[in-house]
């Protein structure tokens, strides 16, 4: 692999995702290491992070498990500052476990309340501030812009719950090597939406998109987006649904004259998908979703990362 090729770090880890998403669902059957059934759990994390925590928490609380709550981990409202919103347990999701704001929250929770952290680099900080810690190593990346390591850390967390991936892993293998059509390449806007669990997986689309192809995107749970945001759908530019679809968004689509994609497989599959479209467009536009502009790949705050 050649570093000059655009996006080849980026390119190596999405297209290895079925295979790695496989080991993750192994792992998470090995282990018992997340915060037992009944427990009420804040999740917290960061930028892409942050969106995996939001869809493990809805997932979590839809299976029963108990009540869940996601936080961007800059604006966690926790046992430490908010004594009536009591949780038994916090989960950290980091790739880095350098990232600032989930470091310092780790650290003042610390004797206060169980943590979890859920990590790619194994030997960063905050394995010293957990206690516990899952290791994704196999997982980290190289490149900037994250895939496989935030997918692969919800195959394991919903793998916890019960969730069977294994269509997620089928329909990835085709998610990750299909050709992406000109429509999508051209396309001058993206708007992304979700139901349940998969919210989170539509704001994580929307990201990728910004960070890497500093496009314009948008990300709306399904329901919410004809209150409003469908205004922005219009002939050039596409709607991305994950999962399922509410009743009537197809006719309301086809008014728009906006590309509609909803293609019925499994929504992380799908997710796998718009990394590819994003690796592509970043390239035909010359840009490098290994090094986006003004981000690193884990933001320390007041230092360099
Ligand atoms: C979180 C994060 C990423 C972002 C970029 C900078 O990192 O904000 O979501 O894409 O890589 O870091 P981490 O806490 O998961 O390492």
């Amino acid at each position: 692999m050649s570093e000059n090729i655009l996006g080849a770090f980026m390119e190596e880890e999405l297209v290895s995702q079925p295979a790695v998403w496989q080991r993750a669902v192994e792992q998470a059957r090995a282990e018992q290491l997340l915060p037992a059934d009944g427990q009420r759990v804040a999740v917290v994390g960061c930028g892409t992070s942050w969106f995996m925590a939001q869809s493990y928490a809805v997932a979590r609380e839809s299976a029963g498990k108990g009540m869940t709550d996601a936080f961007a981990a800059s604006e966690a409202f926790l046992n430490s500052n908010s004594p009536d919103r009591q949780y038994d347990a916090v989960v950290a999701i980091t790739r880095s476990g350098t990232t600032t704001e989930v470091l310092e929250l780790l650290g003042a929770l610390q004797g206060l309340v169980p943590t979890v952290a859920i990590i790619g680099d194994t030997s960063s900080p905050i394995v010293g501030l957990a206690d516990a810690v899952i290791g994704l190593p196999y997982a980290d990346e190289r490149s900037v812009v994250q895939t496989r390591f935030a997918t692969s850390a919800l195959v394991y967390l919903l793998t916890s719950l019960g969730m069977d991936v294994q269509q997620a892993i089928d329909d990835a293998r085709d998610a990750v090597s299909a050709p992406v059509s000109r429509e999508l390449l051209d396309a001058e806007q993206f708007t992304f939406l979700g139901t349940g669990w998969t919210v989170g997986l539509a704001h994580e689309a929307a990201l990728k998109m910004r960070e890497a192809v500093q496009g314009w995107t948008e990300s709306y749970s399904a329901m919410e987006y004809r209150h409003g945001p469908i205004s922005i759908a219009a002939p050039g530019r596409v709607t991305w649904l994950f999962g399922d679809q509410p009743d009537g968004l197809d006719k309301d689509m086809e008014a728009t004259g906006a590309l509609y994609v909803r293609t019925g497989k499994h929504p992380l599959a799908e997710l796998a998908r718009v990394h590819k479209v994003t690796l592509e467009r970043a390239r035909s536009r010359g840009l490098n979703p290994d090094l986006p502009r003004n981000l690193t790949r884990s933001v320390i705050l007041n230092a360099s990362a």
